[in-house]
């Protein structure tokens, strides 16, 4: 298979991603990721890549708060395509490499510690053994702690937390993979809700799952009820009197779970007044059907994330 480069504007790149998202996804293996490089080695921001935006702090999942960096000279350079993660060198730089190279590695704990770990590890296993026994793998936010963990690695080349996600333009947040759901903190309708994140996401957030509700936990720190892609049709009651649980629908197919997974609360939805066709979650994670026209913030759902 081949792939064209393109590079339109991010607004068209967003449009599209909602658009092409299933085509997009189909990527196998990392030879069709390399497919996709940028032909000129170009050093403007691009959505795959080196741009400075696709390097992550394992411990947030986030780009530096500092922008602090010190790459060797032509450092990143993703050889052979296949480099996301980073170790720092016997002079202190940094040079992006296979993370599936086993090296010793840098932890640290609390408020930077750092530990170097003699041990030979793979960049995931080292970031799973310094979750294990201290907080995570070495950030570096200043030349000062730069120097700090140069001293701790004794002249041997170590991992540090630093990765790149490789595949972050249909994603336009500084979100992860651990994180692909976005709380909006503005009141507004469920309609507007939905418009919201379809013009700016994927679409209200799908849940269908327990892992889904899991990852949705870490953002979802609202203290209010708030929307999820979740109405019921009344289309399809059917003469019923509404609320049968294969009227609900999610916003994103306009079908009912593909898994059957809900996690309505007690006596939910009950429909309360004849006026509730529309779904909040509140602070404690359970279901609660509402009323459409209230407002309220909401959380949006990115699709599926694509990283090495
Ligand atoms: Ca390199
Ligand atoms: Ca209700």
């Amino acid at each position: 298979k081949s792939y064209v480069f393109i590079s339109p504007p991010l607004t068209w790149a967003n449009k599209f991603c909602r658009e092409n998202y299933t085509n997009l996804a189909t990527f196998e293996s990392m030879d069709d990721l390399k497919m996709l490089q940028r032909p000129d080695n170009s050093t403007s921001p691009s959505w795959i890549g080196l741009d400075s935006n696709s390097w992550r702090w394992s411990v947030t999942g986030k780009t530096s708060t500092t922008t602090y960096h010190n790459w060797a000279s032509g450092q990143p350079d993703n050889g052979n395509g296949k480099e996301f993660c980073v170790t720092m060198r016997t002079d202190a730089t940094w040079f992006d490499d296979n993370c599936a190279s086993t090296r010793p590695f840098v932890c640290y704990t609390g408020q930077r510690t750092y530990t170097m770990i003699p041990n030979l590890m793979t960049w995931n296993n080292a970031q799973a053994y310094c979750r294990a026994h201290h907080t995570d793998l070495a950030t570096i936010d200043n030349a000062l702690q730069n120097e700090e963990i140069f001293s701790q690695a004794s002249a041997n080349i170590v991992w540090i937390g630093l990765y790149r996600v490789a595949w972050s333009w249909c994603d336009r947040s500084t979100s992860t993979f651990r994180n692909w759901y976005h709380y909006v903190d503005l009141l507004m309708t469920w309609s507007d809700a939905q418009k919201y994140c379809r013009e700016n996401y994927t679409n209200l957030a799908t849940l269908e799952s327990m892992d889904d509700l899991k990852m949705l936990q870490r953002p979802y720190s609202s203290t209010s009820p708030s929307w999820i892609g979740l109405y019921d049709d009344p289309e399809s009651w059917k003469g019923t009197l509404g609320s049968d649980s294969n009227s609900w629908r999610w916003s994103v197919t306009g079908k009912t779970s593909t898994t059957t997974y809900h996690n309505w609360a007690s006596g939910q939805p009950d429909n309360l007044n004849g006026k509730e066709f529309c779904v909040t979650m509140r602070t404690d994670a359970t279901w609660f059907d509402d009323n459409c026209a209230s407002t309220r913030p909401f959380v949006c759902y990115t699709g599926k994330r694509i990283f090495a």
